[in-house]
């Protein structure tokens, strides 16, 4: 089969269904992601136009009760050689001719490679870590969506470089919580999954080719200092728990080292409570010789209410991940800084003897409001960890890795985009079947021969 002829955007093209039986294809060259239109601007009936992917599929048509109308976009998702069929069933064959149009926008049509990624559902997943996203919303409503996948402690940082004034930026992370995002992003990733961010043109958007350049910046947490050579660790867990978390109290929990040294380091172990305000609790530490150091609230880290179902698990250590943050549900296990103060304070202190955990509750329940929660809990467990001196050289401390802090550079070879002027409009002469025939026709000949037959046999059909 010979292949169709090739058309280009923009350029009206001039035919005619002139024999019985004719159909005319064409193929144009797609970059993922175009947004076709589709027109016959002359037509001298309702012709069907239909529409062919590069592997040869129907992908979407023009026809009576179809969706789609004369004039409408298509997004076509694949890159490669498309096909479109003009055409009508049970056509009588006809010298007038049609006028084919697939517009693109001139501007920003097969530049922006993220296409199709119109939905927050449906977003374009980006692997690459340090990436700059530098395209457009090309339609009036064009809403562009990007995925990234996240890990506990990664540091994200998503810079706003350049947007149009109005350009929303909407974010949802891994926890579902959807924000907008008016200022420039800085944190440190408190669950795993999808943080997903999406660009919306201004509110009643009428402007076409709107460019964007978002900056994204993920880097993985440093990788944890491995304990010096003169530290010798153990972690010693409570034995005098349980114990209710009352109002307005607080609470000490004990446990006995029996280790003679001097602290390098201490640290809580999987503190394992319930509690149903979250907002009134904190945790602090005595040491054997009575210091006391308040370590931590969770309203330093932000709003916190409860477990949500199960027991809250943390641990509290001077070397857990700078600036994570405990997740919403605080019962993943997982280790965090303290929040007040370093424990540092008891480093060089002697080990052995009575270490007290103190659980604050700084809130009232309100007896007489009865559905609200009392803001009690209980407290199930708990360990120290403590190292100790033990009289090894110590090691020589590695300088310290520099921070990755590389320049997001663009990675995906997109032009800066320019604005420019839509689509022009048709212009080209229409010219009739006749002694130019259908110059698409691979066999023109055969159209002239069967316009001559019509014309010496008006009421046969073919
Ligand atoms: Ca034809
Ligand atoms: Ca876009
Ligand atoms: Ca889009
Ligand atoms: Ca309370």
């Amino acid at each position: 089969m010979t292949p169709p002829p090739p058309i280009t955007f923009n350029m009206p093209i001039t035919a005619a269904l002139c024999y019985g039986g004719d159909q005319d294809y064409y193929s144009f060259a797609v970059q993922i992601g175009q947004n076709v239109t589709l027109d016959l601007p002359v037509r001298p009936a309702d012709y069907y136009l239909t529409l062919y992917n590069p592997a040869g599929q129907y992908m979407t048509g023009i026809f009576p009760g179809s969706l789609l109308h004369y004039g409408d976009k298509v997004t076509l998702n694949a890159t490669g050689r498309w096909t479109v069929a003009v055409w009508m069933p049970n056509w009588a064959p006809t010298t007038a001719p049609y006028q084919l149009l697939l517009g693109v926008n001139t501007a920003c049509s097969g530049l922006d490679p993220y296409e199709p990624n119109n939905e927050q559902f449906n977003p374009r997943q980006i692997l690459t870590r340090t990436v700059t996203l530098r395209a457009m919303l090309c339609e009036t409503g064009d809403s562009d969506w990007y995925s990234f996948l996240v890990s506990i402690g990664d540091h994200l940082k998503i810079n706003r470089r350049s947007l149009v004034p109005n350009m929303r930026l909407n974010a949802a992370g891994p926890n579902g919580g959807f924000f907008e995002v008016t200022d420039n992003i800085d944190m440190i990733v408190t669950q795993a999954g999808n943080f997903v961010l999406g660009i919306d043109p201004p509110q009643n958007n009428t402007t076409e080719n709107l460019p964007y350049v978002i900056d994204v910046q993920i880097d993985a947490p440093p990788t944890p200092t491995p304990l010096p050579n003169n530290w010798s660790c153990t972690d010693y867990a409570s034995s005098d728990i349980p114990h209710c978390i009352e109002d307005l109290t607080t609470l000490g929990s004990v446990v006995t080292a029996p280790i003679s040294g001097t602290v390098t380091h201490v640290g809580f172990k999987d503190i394992t409570f319930n509690h149903n305000a979250l907002y009134d609790v904190g945790f602090g530490l005595r040491a054997p010789d009575g210091a006391v150091v308040d370590l931590f609230t969770f309203n330093d880290y932000g709003f916190y209410t409860w477990c949500g179902g199960g027991n809250c698990k943390l641990s509290l250590d001077d070397g857990a991940i700078a600036g994570l943050a405990p997740p919403q549900f605080p019962n993943n296990g997982g280790s965090f800084r303290p929040s007040c103060n370093s424990f540092a304070p008891f480093n060089g202190k002697a080990s052995n003897g009575v270490w007290t955990l103190l659980v604050n509750d700084t809130g009232l329940s309100d007896p007489t409001n009865s559905d609200v929660l009392d803001t009690t809990g209980d407290l199930y467990g708990w360990g120290l960890e403590i190292c100790v001196d033990n009289g090894n050289p110590v090691t020589a401390t590695p300088p310290p890795s520099a921070t990755s802090t590389p320049e997001p550079q663009p990675v995906n070879g997109t032009p800066v985009p320019t604005v420019a002027p839509l689509t022009p409009t048709p212009t080209a002469a229409p010219t009739v079947c006749t002694l130019t025939t259908d110059a698409y026709e691979p066999n023109a000949q055969r159209c002239l021969d069967e316009v001559h037959y019509r014309l010496l046999h008006p009421n046969s059909r073919g």
